[in-house]
């Protein structure tokens, strides 16, 4: 690659240009764009959860998972990145399939990554060797370093959303990856998890440390001990805030159960509720997210073009976008976001914009 040669009619100048590219630098006064007024990165996309279903469950028939990195995942590239596999300029958004009988083994790596089951169940992830059942509406971490695995037992397929802060951790330059061994570590299918035994009470936390969690301290607030959030206590929690809100939408944020902070530093997880007929305000936000439908059927108003979508369907609102969402039938929408990275740099920011 060769640095950018800007010109001009000015002789004197053009060769300075000419200068400037053959010592790789560049004036400031001809870059374009580097300072917008408001985020400008990226547009608004939607992918049909139809589409993309097929597509896995062709790649199921003539994919291995032994093909790139031990996975059969299928990652949302947004047209507006240049080819690149990212759902935005942080977050990678992808299905993944796991047929019957298939594990995709045990590694680990520095990008951090949570699972978001849409339908199905029967597969098993392993997070530092803890069984984590996985069923629809469930939300399971695997933290940054920890050793994870996916495994079929069952006799269905099964496909689930993965999203990680990869594009945000590649553009850090700072990727390690690491695989483990070939074969499944032995496990108990046990329903309940280490992690979900001594973290998955709310408002208790235990005081000492776990062998079996191989983890120092209880709670370091690097990320969550809790590493399975459950649709039934998600479902359970949702149903009370509608109620309470009394306006026909209500969300959620997982957190870590001992410092209420976000599931993991780089990603935030919410669940939005909107009941049929119900609208939320019109508001932007600093940072990016992806919207995984679980449930119902609605459209999004996202810098004023309208985005119909219903359960499958996943779509980004970038930086600043203009966004609201209504529902025509009880809609659940999983949100994955790099609000924790926004804030941590002092950069984050909500508002709501008037109604026009
Ligand atoms: O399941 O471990 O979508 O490492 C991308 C990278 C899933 C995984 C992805 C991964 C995984
Ligand atoms: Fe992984």
């Amino acid at each position: 690659m060769s640095t950018t040669r800007f010109s001009s009619d000015d002789g004197d100048l053009d060769k300075l240009y000419e200068d400037f590219a053959r010592e790789d630098v560049q004036p400031l006064w001809t870059q374009h764009g580097l300072l917008p007024a408001t985020p400008d990165g990226l547009s608004p996309f939607l992918w049909k959860g139809a589409t993309l279903r097929q597509l896995a469950e062709r790649a199921g028939d003539l994919v291995g998972i032994d093909r790139g990195g031990d996975r059969r995942v299928i990652s949302l590239s947004h047209p507006g990145l240049n080819g690149l596999p990212f759902a935005t300029h942080t977050l990678w958004g992808a299905l993944q399939y796991l047929k019957p009988g298939e594990l995709a083994p045990a590694h680990r790596h520095s990008p951090a990554a949570l699972r978001f089951v849409t339908e199905g169940e029967g597969v098993w992830t392993l997070v530092n060797g803890d069984p984590l059942a996985m069923g629809p509406g469930d939300v399971i971490l695997t933290p940054s370093y920890t050793w994870h695995e996916h495994h079929n037992p069952g006799k269905a397929p099964m496909i689930w959303f993965d999203g990680l802060d990869l594009p945000l951790i590649r553009n850090l330059d700072a990727v390690f990856f690491e695989p483990g061994p070939d074969t499944l570590s032995p496990y108990d299918p046990v329903a309940t998890s280490e992690s979900e035994r001594r973290y998955g009470t709310s408002g208790l936390v235990p005081l000492s440390p776990s062998d079996a969690l191989k983890v120092e301290a209880p709670a370091s607030g690097v990320h969550s001990r809790l590493l399975a959030y459950r649709w039934a206590d998600t479902d359970a929690a949702l149903t009370r805030l509608v109620s309470a809100a009394g306006n026909g939408y209500a969300s959620v944020r997982f957190s870590d159960p001992a410092t209420g902070r976000d599931v993991m530093p780089t990603l935030r997880a919410e669940m939005h509720r909107i009941a049929a007929g119900g609208k939320t305000p019109t508001t932007r936000t600093v940072g990016s997210s992806v919207w995984v439908v679980y449930r119902g059927e609605g459209t999004s108003v996202l810098n004023g073009e309208r985005y119909d979508w219903k359960a499958g369907d996943i779509f980004v609102v970038p930086s600043w976008a203009a966004a609201s969402h209504a529902a025509t039938s009880d809609a659940d929408i999983f949100v994955l976001s790099d609000g924790p990275v926004i804030e941590a740099v002092g950069l984050g920011g909500t508002e709501t914009v008037a109604e026009s």
